[in-house]
């Protein structure tokens, strides 16, 4: 949650883990935040360092000697900024301050900090730091004699491409980028995805969302790669021999990748948005470009980009229509998401092999809107998409405004790899709603949808293997309780269109403002007599018992360790 609300914001976001097995249990996430470049501090504690009572804080159970590793730290290290131990209480907001600062100047990312119970319940004097002086770093643009190379290796080029993957994390980069492609009239722009919307679908430069592979990488002769992982993927596709490439990227090193290198004669490590403005002010300024810029030759190549576009919006289109028989892939049922949802949806998207097919269905132009997991670690649209649907409501209920609506497509596997208990559980308890769809093609890499003409440069099904079945799952809102819903073929669309129509009126979806109220059985007002008596914990029979004899419909969960009635009270003992 913490990674999605991060992402769309870009405030970082601060997230409580217990000692060792807590931040162990972050797993894939702290890889997702890195790769997708999320400002999030973690926090874990550490066992006590002392046994003897010597300082306030010493041990007094069993499990601080259990829990007590060598560099607890190093669970982590590799995927955050900074990660380090808090070693005394004095110094703590300057040790916090500093890890803030690692995780919000670029490339931002987690960060994680550590301190034992006796440094937490360190008494120290009360001070003040000055909060102005602990801004992020800024980056700097290109150098001039760069943006007038770079600038007249566009103007000149025959075949120009841009191939960007974190470009849109700021949002002002797509609009910079259509002006761009608007001057240079002919650039293509490749979008990779990695986690953010750089360019927008309804652009004729738009080559869509592709993974390293496809043909326009092969033809170029000028290439800039913009803040991008993995332009392409040298084995399947790669530049011509003489092709010129510029690499401007706010890590153009890939310092926590071992292995990495792309063959671009000019790198620059600067901030895509001052290099693509400063670009378009050269090229835009006086005579000086004019002459390539306009004219016969660039009306011509306008024309061709123009067609191109439209044979690119034919084909996604053919790909988007159910079969004769009814059965439907992601194509269709993208597109038909893409008509129902509201134009501003904000997309949590963990598709995995049907990522381009979503993506080429859905066309988003808005930047922000769409955020994909970015890294490896599956499972993260869950809690993405309920982190995204929080940032949306808080930030907007600021400015006196609603949130938008948000949508998570997730693959079959990846579905249950995101903890989906722990999400529909967090959704209900705090009404946060998100719409689910799960791409349920059975399995992985097989089995897949009937789709067999596009060349993503994956292993693709053949034709005439079986359905998607895609499945819907609306998370519960005031009016609308959880349930999941099956559309096996187009004729099931109706169901979707229900589905979205439930999202108007507005109260369906609004989110209250989220409880701050502490839990506790007060709220509730048919509180049931507790099964055990002179403080003793209950069996766990009794615990049942305690559960079915609850008026309310009291559900035990993990358990007994969280007891929950369904009318909102909880108690997290007994
Ligand atoms: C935490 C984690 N475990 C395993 C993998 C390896 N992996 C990559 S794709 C995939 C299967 C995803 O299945 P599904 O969500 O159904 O997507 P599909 O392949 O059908 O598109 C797995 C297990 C991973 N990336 N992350
Ligand atoms: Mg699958």
């Amino acid at each position: 949650m913490a990674d999605g609300y991060a992402r769309l914001t870009h405030k970082p976001q601060a997230v409580i883990v217990h000692v060792d097995v807590g931040t162990q249990g972050l797993g894939a996430a702290v890889h997702n935040a890195s790769a997708g470049r999320a400002p999030v501090l973690v926090f874990a504690g550490i066992s006590p360092i002392t046994q003897d009572g010597e300082l306030r804080g010493s041990r007094t159970e069993f499990i601080h000697w259990i829990q007590d590793v060598p560099d607890q730290k190093q669970i982590v290290a590799q995927y955050c900024r900074y990660a380090a131990e808090l070693k005394t209480g004095v110094n703590v907001k300057q040790m916090v301050n500093r890890a803030l600062q690692f995780a919000r100047s670029a490339p931002t990312g987690p960060v994680y900090l550590c301190g034992s119970r006796e440094v937490m319940e360190m008494e120290i004097e009360p001070y003040e730091i000055r909060q102005a002086d602990w801004e992020p770093v800024e980056l700097g643009g290109l150098p001039s004699a760069a943006v007038r190379k770079i600038a007249e290796a566009l103007a000149g080029a025959e075949e120009p491409l841009l191939i960007t993957g974190y470009g849109g994390r700021d949002h002002a980069v797509p609009g910079r980028l259509v002006e761009l492609a608007d001057t240079v009239r002919g650039l293509r722009v490749m979008d990779t995805g990695g986690s953010d919307m750089c360019f927008p679908a309804d652009h004729p430069g738009w080559l869509g969302l592709r993974y390293g592979i496809e043909e326009a990488i092969r033809t170029a002769d000028v290439i800039v790669v913009l803040d991008c992982d993995v332009p392409w993927i040298s084995t399947q596709c790669r530049p011509r021999e003489d092709a010129r490439i510029f690499h401007i990227d706010v890590d153009p090193l890939k310092q926590v990748m071992p292995l990495f290198y792309i063959q671009a004669q000019h790198r620059y490590r600067a901030d895509a948005l001052t290099s693509v403005e400063q670009v378009l002010a050269l090229l835009k300024s006086g005579e000086g470009f004019k002459a390539q810029l306009a004219g016969e030759a660039r009306d011509k190549k306008w024309a061709a980009l123009q067609e191109s576009y439209k044979k690119r919006l034919e084909a996604i289109a053919v790909r988007s229509q159910p079969l004769e028989n009814g059965d439907f892939g992601t194509s269709h049922l993208c597109a038909k998401l893409k008509d129902l949802c509201p134009q501003d949806t904000l997309w949590a998207i963990e598709a995995v092999t049907n990522t381009f097919f979503v993506h080429d269905s859905l066309q988003p132009t808005i930047p922000g809107s769409w955020i994909n997991c970015g890294g490896g670690g599956l499972g993260w649209s869950g809690g993405g998409a309920l982190g995204m649907k929080l940032a949306s409501e808080y930030e907007a209920q600021q400015r006196g405004e609603k949130g938008k609506f948000v949508v998570q497509i997730v693959g079959d596997g990846t579905f249950l790899f995101s903890v989906p208990g722990s999400v529909y559980w967090i959704s209900r308890r705090y009404n946060i709603p998100v719409l689910t769809i799960v791409l349920n093609n059975k399995g992985t890499w097989k089995n897949s949808l009937p789709l067999n003409s596009f060349d993503s440069g994956l292993t693709l099904p053949q034709a005439g293997t079986p359905p998607a079945s895609p499945c819907c799952w609306s998370t519960p809102t005031a009016s609308a309780p959880t349930r999941p819903m099956r559309i096996s073929t187009s004729r099931s669309t109706p169901s979707l269109t229900t589905l979205a129509s439930r999202r108007p009126p507005p109260e369906v979806i609004s989110l209250p403002p989220v409880s701050t109220r502490r839990p506790t059985w007060r709220g509730c007002s048919r509180r049931p007599s507790r099964p055990s008596k002179g403080g003793r914990r209950p069996s766990w029979t009794a615990k049942s018992r305690w559960a079915a004899r609850c008026p309310a419909e009291m559900s035990v969960y993990n358990a007994g360790v969280l007891v929950k009635c369904r009318r909102r009270c909880i108690k997290s003992k007994c």
